[in-house]
């Protein structure tokens, strides 16, 4: 009886030491697993394509990275790639049915990619003038505002449409990363207008750095392409960035923040 009743103990003893063995081989077996990963991590860089009017994703589109190849989106409408070396500029060829092909340049410095994500125009009227924020996770809201001196004010507050259908906030955004998108008609030729983005979040903090370090990126769509980026710089203290002016149907740079 004590005889069984000891075999008994070995066995369950047994039992107990070979499944923390085990469990331990496989959190050994876990843990290499996740190293392999981070190291091809590392290595790779990601770009991401979103509807400019829905925030979609852009799915299955052709990008053609100018030196490196090919590649399709996939269902976050990112791409993973090998970078050529640590700092240059990779020329990108966005290009999807029903979409403006889009060339441009990333900028990729230390390995990383400071500006990964790109809002893409669906197609549009040759005469429509188009305007495309992108920003980071933080802050969740910002608000792109578009004047026409004397006429209309384009914001999340003052119209989603302006009343002669001339132009339209087409997305306001409120959770981070953007698109927040424009789209006005025609410019008019003798019209002065302003682009701005206001970080509504730190409305009020003047000192803040978060609307400077938002990683914000603007594209404007306008002869059916992609005219413009402008990328916000780091560290300038401020709620507003004035982005461009159009004028006698030019568009000139701003780039400050107030
Ligand atoms: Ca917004």
């Amino acid at each position: 009886m004590l005889k069984s009743r000891i075999c008994y103990i070995i066995l369950i003893l047994l039992y107990f030491s070979t499944f923390l063995f085990c469990q331990s081989q496989r959190d050994i077996a876990n843990t290499k697993f996740d190293d392999a990963f981070k190291e091809i991590e590392s290595g790779t860089l990601r770009l991401y394509f979103f509807d400019a009017l829905t925030g979609e994703a852009t799915q299955n589109a052709n990008v053609t990275l100018v030196d490196n190849g090919e590649f399709i989106t996939d269902n976050q409408g990112k791409i993973e790639f090998l970078p050529l070396n640590d700092n240059y500029i990779q020329q990108v060829i966005f290009k999807k049915d029903g979409y403006i092909t889009s060339d441009f340049g990333v900028e990729i410095m230390v390995g990383t990619i400071v500006f990964n994500r790109f809002s893409v125009s669906p197609n549009m009227d040759i005469q429509n003038f188009r305007i495309v924020l992108d920003w980071d996770k933080e802050p969740r809201d910002l608000d792109a505002h578009f004047v026409k001196v004397d006429e209309y004010h384009i914001s999340y507050r003052d119209m989603k449409v302006l009343s002669d259908g001339a132009g339209r906030l087409d997305r306001d955004d409120m959770n981070g990363y953007g698109p927040e998108t424009i789209t006005v008609q025609q410019i008019d030729k003798g019209a002065v207008y302003e682009y701005y983005v206001y970080d509504y979040t730190n409305r009020n903090k003047n000192k803040s750095l978060t609307l400077a370090n938002s990683k914000a990126s603007v594209k404007i769509y306008a002869e059916g392409k992609l005219l413009r980026i402008y990328k916000i710089k780091s560290n300038q203290a401020g709620r507003k960035w004035n982005v461009f002016k159009i004028v006698n149907a030019e568009i000139i740079l701003e780039d400050n923040i107030k």
